[in-house]
Formats: C-alpha cells, sequence, structure tokens
C-alpha cells in the first residue's frame, strides 16, 4: 500500500505497511480502485456533459459519497468499499454507453472486471502510478482537495440542497487527474480552480444549514452528564443528527455530541429538544478512552474513527461514507430516512455516561452572530483593545507536537482574538482566554466547513475598514490540519486571495519540493517554528 493523504502519514512521508490511522493494505487498496473506478465514472459523466446530456442526481450522489468513502479514517469495511466498486462500475457502464465520442476518454472509464481482479488492478492505480513527483503530487492535491469538496456536498445533499456547476467541475476534475497530457501548469490552474469551487462548495453547505436549522448563535454548551442514559452522536453530518433526536423524544434517553457535532448546540432548530443535552468529551483522536467511559452507543455519521477497543466496539454504529467491519452500520441514503431504533433500545440497557469534566463552552460565531456584533468588533480594534484576529482553524490529532498549538494560544499577547472552526479548537476552548470588552478571545465559529464563516467575517472586516487587500486586515493565519478537509478549507482560502498562511504541525508529504514551492513563492505558505519564534514572527517582540 502506500497512502500519504493525511498528515499523520508515516515519518511524513507516507503509509506502507499499514495507516498510522489503522488503515490496512486490503482497505488501501480497495479505496485506490474505488477512487480509480470513481474517476473513470468522472470521465464519462464530463464528456457526457460536453455531448450535451444532463447527469441524473443520483450518479453525482454516488461520485461525492465514493470519495467521502475514502477520507482519512471514514471507512476501515473492505466489503463496504467493494460493494461500492461494483455499484460504480455498473453506473459507469450505464452511463459509457450513451456516449458517443468514446475514443476520447481514458482507460479508466471503460475498464470493468469481475471481483477476483479487483485487487491486482488496484495494485495498478494507486498514487505511485504516477511517475513524476509534480504531476503526481498535483494531482493528488487536487484529488484530496475535491475529497474535502465530497463530504461538505454531501451533507448539503443530505438537506436536499445542490449545485449542479459544483458537481459537474468536481467530476471534470477528478477526470483531468487522468488526463496525461495535462502539464503542471495546467494542474497549477485546475489547483486554483478547485479552491474557487471549494468556497462554492462551503456556502452551499452553509446556506444548507441555515435554511434548515437557522443561523448559529452565541450559546453555551453544557460539557458534564445527566442522570438519563445516551446516545453520543460524532462526526459532521446534522441531518442524522436532526433524525436521532426525533426517534428519541420521550424515549427517556440523552442525546450528545461529540467532537465535530459540538456546533450542532449552536443551531436554534436543535434547542427544542429538552434531551439534548450537551457535549462529551474532546477532539476525535482521544475517543478511545472517551467512548469506553460514555458507556452507551456511539454513532459515526462521518469519519474520525479510531480502531475501537473491544470494550466499546459493540456500542460503536456508523452511518453513511463512515463504516468499520463488525460494527453496525445504520442504512439510508440522501433523503431517506434511517431508523435508530437499534441504538435507542441498546441505550436503554446502558447506565449513564461517566462524567470526564463539568463546565460550558461558548460557540456559535458563525458569520451571521458576528455581524450582528460587528459595530461592538470594529469599536474594539479601532480602540485597540483587540490588536489582531488569529484563524487557528482546522484539525486536531494524536501527534504530540499538536500542543503547539495550545502553547500558541496561551502565549498570545492579551489583545489578540482567535477565530475558530473545526475539531482544531479542542486544543484552546477549555483553557478559559477570557474576553475583551465582553467578545470572548475564543470565537468558535463552528465546524471546519464554518472556515466559510470566518471568510466572510474577514471581508466583512476589509469592507468596513475600506481596504483593498484581504492581507491589509490585522488578522494571521495559523491552521492545523489533519485529512482532507483541510485540504479543500485551505485552497479556498488560497482562492480568496490570503496570503502567508502557516500550516501545521508539519506540511503535507503529497507536495513535492516543487509544489511546495509554488505555494511558498506565490501565496506566502509556510509551517510552523516554535511557539515563541512563531509569536514573535506575527506579533513583533511582545
Ligand atoms: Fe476534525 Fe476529523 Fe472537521 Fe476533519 S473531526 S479532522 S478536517 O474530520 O473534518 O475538523
Ligand atoms: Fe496513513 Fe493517513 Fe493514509 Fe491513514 S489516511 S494510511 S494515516 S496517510
Amino acid at each position: 500500500m502506500f497512502c500519504y493523504q493525511c498528515q499523520e502519514t508515516a515519518g511524513c512521508t507516507g503509509c506502507t505497511q499499514a495507516g498510522v490511522c489503522g488503515k490496512k493494505p486490503d482497505v488501501a487498496a480497495m479505496q485506490d480502485l474505488l477512487v480509480f473506478v470513481t474517476k473513470g465514472l468522472a470521465a464519462v459523466t464530463t464528456q457526457l456533459r460536453a455531448e450535451g446530456r444532463e447527469i441524473p442526481s443520483d450518479v453525482n450522489y454516488l461520485v461525492t459519497f465514493n470519495l467521502f468513502t475514502t477520507i482519512t479514517n471514514a471507512n476501515f469495511d473492505k466489503m463496504a468499499i467493494v460493494d461500492r466498486i461494483h455499484q460504480t462500475l455498473t453506473v459507469k457502464k450505464e452511463m459509457f454507453s450513451l456516449v458517443e465520442h468514446t475514443e476520447k476518454l481514458p482507460e479508466a472509464a471503460g475498464w470493468t472486471a469481475a471481483e477476483s481482479e479487483f485487487e491486482a488492478k488496484a495494485s495498478q492505480v494507486g498514487v505511485l502510478s504516477t511517475k513524476d513527483d509534480d504531476i503526481r503530487s498535483l494531482r493528488e492535491l487536487i484529488t484530496y482537495g475535491l475529497k474535502g469538496l465530497s463530504a461538505y456536498s454531501k451533507h448539503a445533499n443530505a438537506l436536499m440542497q445542490e449545485d449542479g456547476e459544483i458537481d459537474a467541475f468536481l467530476q471534470r476534475a477528478l477526470a483531468a487527474t487522468l488526463d496525461d497530457s495535462l502539464t503542471v501548469d495546467d494542474l497549477i490552474s485546475l489547483t486554483m480552480e478547485t479552491g474557487k469551487y471549494g468556497v462554492g462548495g462551503m456556502a452551499l453547505l452553509d446556506k444548507a444549514n441555515t435554511d434548515a436549522y437557522g443561523h448559529p448563535e452565541i450559546t453555551k454548551v453544557n460539557i458534564g452528564v445527566g442522570e438519563r442514559p445516551g446516545i453520543l452522536v460524532s462526526g459532521h453530518d446534522l441531518r442524522d443528527l436532526e433524525m436521532l433526536l426525533e426517534q428519541t423524544q420521550e424515549s427517556g434517553i440523552d442525546v450528545y455530541t461529540h467532537s465535530e457535532m459540538l456546533p450542532a448546540h449552536y443551531y436554534p432548530f436543535f434547542k427544542k429538544y429538552s434531551n439534548f443535552v450537551g457535549n462529551y468529551g474532546n477532539a476525535w483522536w482521544k475517543q478511545a478512552e472517551e467512548f469506553e467511559r460514555f458507556r452507551g452507543p456511539i454513532l459515526m455519521t462521518t469519519n474520525c474513527i479510531v480502531p475501537p477497543r473491544d470494550s466499546y466496539k459493540d456500542r460503536l454504529y456508523t452511518t453513511g461514507a463512515a463504516g468499520y467491519p463488525g460494527c453496525k452500520h445504520i442504512a439510508g441514503g440522501i433523503g431517506e430516512k434511517k431508523d435508530f431504533s437499534a441504538l435507542i433500545a441498546h441505550a436503554k440497557s446502558c447506565t449513564p455516561p461517566d462524567e470526564i469534566e463539568r463546565g460550558e463552552i461558548v460557540g456559535g460565531f458563525a458569520h451571521n452572530q458576528v455581524m450582528t456584533l460587528a459595530g461592538q468588533v470594529v469599536e474594539a480594534v479601532k480602540s485597540g483593545a483587540i490588536k489582531k484576529f488569529v484563524v487557528m482553524a482546522g484539525c486536531d490529532g494524536r501527534a504530540k507536537n499538536r500542543s503547539y498549538y495550545t502553547e500558541f494560544a496561551k502565549a498570545l499577547p492579551k489583545d489578540a482574538v482567535i477565530l475558530t472552526a473545526g475539531c482544531a479548537k479542542y486544543k484552546y476552548n477549555k483553557l478559559h482566554l477570557g474576553e475583551i470588552g465582553g467578545i470572548p478571545r475564543v470565537l468558535d465559529a463552528g465546524q471546519c466547513n464554518d472556515s466559510y464563516s470566518l471568510a466572510l467575517i474577514a471581508l466583512k472586516l476589509k469592507e468596513v475598514f475600506g481596504l483593498d487587500d484581504i492581507n491589509d486586515l490585522p488578522v494571521v493565519y495559523n491552521i492545523a490540519w489533519y485529512e482532507q478537509k483541510a485540504v479543500i478549507v485551505l485552497l479556498a482560502l488560497l482562492y480568496l486571495g490570503v496570503k502567508n498562511i502557516h500550516l501545521g504541525p508539519t506540511l503535507p508529504a503529497f507536495l513535492s519540493p516543487n509544489v511546495a514551492n509554488v505555494l511558498v513563492k506565490n501565496f506566502g505558505i509556510a509551517g510552523i517554528g516554535t511557539v515563541e519564534d512563531d509569536i514573535k514572527l506575527f506579533f513583533g517582540e511582545k
């Protein structure tokens, strides 16, 4: 196997024996093949669009669902992935039969085989099948960005919203990663275009979320526990949470969020559920210990599964693109009602969660809420009470060197405010960093896709201060990444013209030296240093 799509890749170069995430070589092989056949399908649909045909929504959903399935730690279930390959081959064949000019299509478009041949084919189509370092680097950068975009599209689809242009781009770009005629420059342009559609994808999801659930508002979230048994919901899918909350009414079961589901509490819609008790635990990587202590069933709606311990494996359920062999999977496609009765029955036989902490955290600072505070914020900047905003969005992870982010947050000058989104927040959202004139020093916009909110806030500030360039704002970017959703967030920020982003804890292994150089030269992308050096770099001498 060879996989280097996430920040925790072995030795900062690539996982070759087994994934640091727990992915085994046989699963890695089927994921490679699933990506290959999905690229083939994308080439077919792109050609069909060029020939004037419309592509059914179900086919678009299949593409995004497939890519989402291959995101880091989303799906460890080989058979589920093999099923998706079969399904994709069937749809690809149907679509292929409609193409007039098949001579324009790459080999992947027409490829099909019996399951016994899957393994052999997988070994020929992985990341290393592209020999040129820079072409490989750009193809993978684009593919990972598209995986992130797919995740966001899928969440919007679950709320019955879609954007045909985004799907068409996603498939065109995916197909382009198979095209040997494209040069490094072509692929750099395509990378930037991916960022453009990344902004579009996050805007689509923002609209889907806020249309369905209202605008996030300042909210105190309980981090303690109640006295009844609970169900813990992790991942990012708000529609799954809604269905579960509906089905748990009058059941005597409480519902808690975990990790990236925390921001659900910020939406007005979810406040009507009296059994929606609070948030339990921290970022994804601490789940083994926390799931053990939760004592009730856990629903993983998306990625960020750590291979479960036997002590709670029978309590771990997956749904959507998530999967783990031996864990029960709750079925249900886009627009379908899922049946969570198994989890509810299971919860009834469990004892209440073990309390791991008490208190509250505050969040809900997405764009609409921040705009209503704009006067206050602008005043604080003008008076000098706030000197800088530090965007510290992205992911948390298990690497020890991520303690940098906690130490960096602690070392910030007292007149700096952190703007955050994504599970990166757990490195500093319980530090009690205080307020500036009533404005908390950690403003949490929501999930990683709500980085869109942070971009809107920056654009608004640019307008209010009458600036021509977003980079003239008193905003610095110190972003942590882990998996592929952070890649699309990064590309979206680059597309919006944001420069000098610091990316850590390590730069992606999939950036070849030349591609990394392009990012450094054109966008001032940099890694992180020591806390002390970086504080000096961002703020000058204290
Ligand atoms: Fe974190 Fe996981 Fe949101 Fe990611 S929970 S790491 S970038 O899935 O998606 O921030
Ligand atoms: Fe390794 Fe990350 Fe790939 Fe898992 S997703 S195999 S940890 S590079």
